[in-house]
């Protein structure tokens, strides 16, 4: 029998890598997109005709009880959030509704359609914040910075609360960062690739950031959306962390990125305020063993590969070689 997912967020980074990893698996696939007076497919254009969209949104109730009637999903991947840090500090509320109350409509359509179908919930390791141990695990106590942060807290632990509520196959994956070519240009490490890749070109000399000491456990999106799907192929619901286990700083990020192209970062990267954010996520760093000893699963991308890749997805791009879905 050919199963089904839903996902939610499919035109984003992750959506648009689990998708492609999903056909490969033989799924049928949904991807739930909301209404736009313009088309935000470009990530998955080269999808199309491999799977279906259905329009909903995850402030809409009602139109997320109709989805999973009609279609009928075997699982469900809730990636949709409003997902930029600096976007919830100046839209807190919306962010809220989003990527906090979102997923308990999500979650209770699921409990009143079908209680069977198996729902992955999107967490992350902006949950950590303040970090108070390190390097953090699914044990870890929560200290989030952002109201994103605290919003996406929420729903991991309404993920939580409707498995042991209502006995849901509902899973909590604390994702680390996690980029790649398609990643939004807002995120530092898109904006520092796409950045070296017009300079390298001619097309900008400087580029301006906030916290270059800011530091991530950096993996590629590629490899992650598996994780998400080996969590619901599990017999029991659980939470995981997935990251590589290793940490680096924004300015190592752009030392290897400028020095891909033969440029010095030093040269061209100039510090700007506007982009220092109210309160400031240090360090983050995951042990991802229990997603390896439960899963099998562990990053398979280097950091220097990552950021490689990236740079020279963007000089492709940006020569008109390529669409950005490499
Ligand atoms: P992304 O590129 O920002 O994609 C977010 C998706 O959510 C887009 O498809 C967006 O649709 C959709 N969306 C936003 N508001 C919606 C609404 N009201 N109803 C329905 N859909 C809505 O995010 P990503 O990087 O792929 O991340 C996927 C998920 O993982 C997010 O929940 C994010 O918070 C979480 N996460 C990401 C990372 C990371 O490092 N990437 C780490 C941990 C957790 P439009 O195209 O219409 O805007
Ligand atoms: O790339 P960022 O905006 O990602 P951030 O805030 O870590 O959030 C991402 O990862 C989370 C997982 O931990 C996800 F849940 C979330 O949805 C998102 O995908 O910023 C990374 C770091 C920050 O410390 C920031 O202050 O880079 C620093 N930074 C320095 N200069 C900058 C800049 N960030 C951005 N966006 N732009 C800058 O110019």
């Amino acid at each position: 029998m050919t199963k089904r997912a839903l996902i939610t967020g499919i035109t984003g980074q992750d959506g648009s890598y689990l998708a492609e990893f999903l056909l490969d698996q033989g799924y049928e696939i949904f991807g739930m997109v909301r209404r736009s007076s313009t088309v935000t497919f470009e990530r998955i254009a080269h999808l199309q005709d491999r799977i279906s969209t259905v329009f909903a949104d995850l402030l809409d109730q009602a139109s997320l009880i109709e989805l999973l009637r009609e279609y009928r999903p075997d699982e469900v991947y809730n990636l949709a959030a409003q997902s930029f840090v600096p976007t919830s500090f100046s839209q807190p509320v919306l962010t809220g509704e989003v990527t906090g109350l979102g997923v308990t409509r999500l979650l209770d359509a699921v409990r009143l359609v079908d209680p069977t179908i198996r729902i992955y919930q999107a967490s992350s390791s902006e949950m950590f914040g303040k970090v108070v141990e390190v390097p953090q695990t699914e044990r870890t106590p929560f200290y989030p910075r952002s109201p994103y942060g605290v919003a996406k807290l929420y729903g991991h632990w309404i993920t939580i609360n409707y498995r042991e509520s209502y006995n849901l196959h509902a899973t909590s994956g604390i994702l680390f960062n996690h980029e790649s070519p398609r990643r939004g240009l807002e995120f530092v490490t898109r904006k520092i690739s796409h950045g070296v890749a017009r300079i390298k070109l001619g097309r900008d000399s400087e580029l301006r950031l906030g916290n270059l000491e800011a530091q991530r456990d950096w993996g590629f999106a590629g490899d992650y959306v598996k994780a998400m799907w080996l969590m619901l192929q599990q017999d029991q619901p659980d939470d995981y962390v997935v990251a590589t286990g290793e940490t680096h700083s924004v300015r190592e990020f752009c030392e290897i990125a400028f020095d891909h192209v033969g440029l010095d970062w030093e040269r061209h990267v100039v510090v700007d305020d506007k982009f220092f954010r109210p309160a400031e996520v240090d360090l983050l760093i995951g042990d991802p063993t229990h997603a390896k000893q439960a899963l099998g699963w562990t990053a398979e991308t280097s950091f220097d590969e990552l950021v490689r890749m990236m740079v020279d997805a963007d000089l492709d791009l940006l020569q008109g070689r390529l669409s950005g879905l490499s």
